[in-house]
């Protein structure tokens, strides 16, 4: 075993607990959705069958609506992190599942994770049935996606900031601003026992966020809150929906299920896309729903749509990743702000530094489309930062230095199956 996977599996070892793996010991001590698809990708080079745990583990946790939530309370506790068991409080809420959950959502990046899970050893899968566990599951994910969350555009909104996985993102300020109400009880912030407060977000932000939770469960979760305050479509959320549409329809024609309705969608979502697109800043940007502004700043998740095969902007957002921006090439990762902006905040989450699974996703768009000496320069750069620094949950852009925990699932996850990819291009 190289250096790499040994110490990447030391990680994902340390923080598995039984059936999944936690983000990070300390800071995110239980289950969170996207960051189990990616961990699911790296699991998969050290034992396939663990990958299909930590995804049928999520899939455990789904509600009757179909919906796959945002963090799983395996332990029913609160264990140090807030908003926790006992603010969510998910079993008096109709239709959620036996386990304790938050209500929220996150990034459908499941699809994509169970297809690369089941490829790295299909007997295995097939002997276990995982992708026919696992196919039902997905189509009602994104049913939920459609149904509740669709709206005429044919996007899908996101009601909270972290249901977008990039918490503090430029996007929300306006609207974070324009909210006058707060959460009305004192503000947990066990957070801050692991991560340095300037890296976080603010205290003020943090009560807007627990205010726009508390509001969104105590209307039972049910989507149906018309004047709910803060309702969002975010580039990498639909992007990673149409990919994920896509890793479906090979699903469904592995399962014997017709792969046309897949495809399909995957075109409608991309179509759809389109209302993001913003020529003033050259990517796709969020949009406010309620008031139909587009959010005119450069993020990575304005990138993400290059993981889509029939992309129209194609050429202008690789021109937007290599250009002053976000220079691909000349600083550590993909920055998650563009580096020009009076906004960007080299060390403050989601608002300048480099994520390593935005860059994983980055990676993967730049390999699948050809470029595959510039996707190689971004693994080197993303395994050499994870494996010298303790495998952080993320760098500045400029300096490299590792930021927030340490030990980071999705970190050491996302390495070691790009370092297994150079390995096999060798
Ligand atoms: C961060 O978000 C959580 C809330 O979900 C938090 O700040 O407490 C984000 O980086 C998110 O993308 C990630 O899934 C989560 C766990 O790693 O941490």
């Amino acid at each position: 075993m190289n250096a790499l996977k040994q110490a990447a599996a030391t990680v994902l070892l340390s923080n598995w607990r039984r059936g999944y793996t936690v983000p990070a010991g300390g800071l995110y001590p239980h289950q969170w959705s996207w960051d189990s698809a990616f961990i699911a990708i790296g699991l998969r080079h050290l034992s396939p069958r663990r990958a299909q745990q930590e995804l049928d583990s999520i899939f455990s946790a789904q509600w009757a609506d179909g919906r796959l939530p945002q963090i799983v309370f395996h332990t029913g506790l609160d264990d140090g992190y807030s908003p926790g068991v006992s603010f969510w409080r998910s079993d008096t809420i109709p239709g959620s599942p036996p386990v304790e959950t938050a209500g929220l959502i996150q990034p459908p990046n499941h699809a994509m994770a169970v297809l690369m899970v089941h490829e790295s050893d299909p007997a295995e899968s097939a002997r276990r049935r995982f992708l026919a566990r696992a196919y039902p599951r997905l189509v009602r994910w994104h049913e939920y996606l459609r149904h509740r969350r669709g709206g005429a555009d044919g996007l899908a909104r996101i009601v909270h900031p972290w249901e977008s996985g990039m918490d503090n993102s430029p996007y929300w300020d306006a609207r974070l601003a324009a909210i006058s109400h707060s959460y009305s009880a004192a503000i947990p912030r066990p957070d801050l026992l692991h991560a340095d407060a300037g890296h976080r977000p603010s205290n003020g932000e943090y009560g807007k966020y627990l205010y726009l939770a508390a509001r969104y469960r105590d209307h039972d979760c049910d989507d149906a809150d018309e004047k709910f305050p803060f309702q969002f479509e975010d580039p990498a959320f639909n992007a990673l929906w149409a990919r994920s549409e896509l890793s479906l329809a090979t699903i469904a024609e592995l399962v014997g299920a017709d792969p046309r309705p897949h495809r399909t969608e995957a075109q409608r979502i991309t179509d759809s896309l389109e209302a993001l697109w913003s020529g003033e800043v050259g990517c796709y940007v969020g949009r406010d729903v309620l008031t139909g502004g587009l959010q005119q700043f450069r993020t990575v998740s304005g990138l993400v749509p290059l993981l889509l095969p029939s992309l129209p902007h194609t050429e202008e957002l690789l021109g937007m990743l290599r250009g002053p921006h976000f220079r691909l090439g000349q600083v550590a990762m993909v920055p998650s702000h563009d580096l020009t902006a009076p906004t960007f905040d080299s060390a403050r989450y989601w608002r300048g530094p480099s994520w390593f699974n935005t860059a994983w996703l980055i990676a993967e768009a730049l390999y699948e489309r050809g470029y595959t000496d510039e996707a190689e320069v971004l693994s080197r750069n993303m395994d050499d930062s994870a494996l010298e620094h303790g495998f952080p949950e993320y760098l500045d852009p400029y300096t490299s230095d590792p930021r927030g925990t340490q030990h980071f699932s999705w970190t050491a996850a996302l390495a070691l199956d790009l370092s297994e990819r150079i390995g096999a291009s060798r």
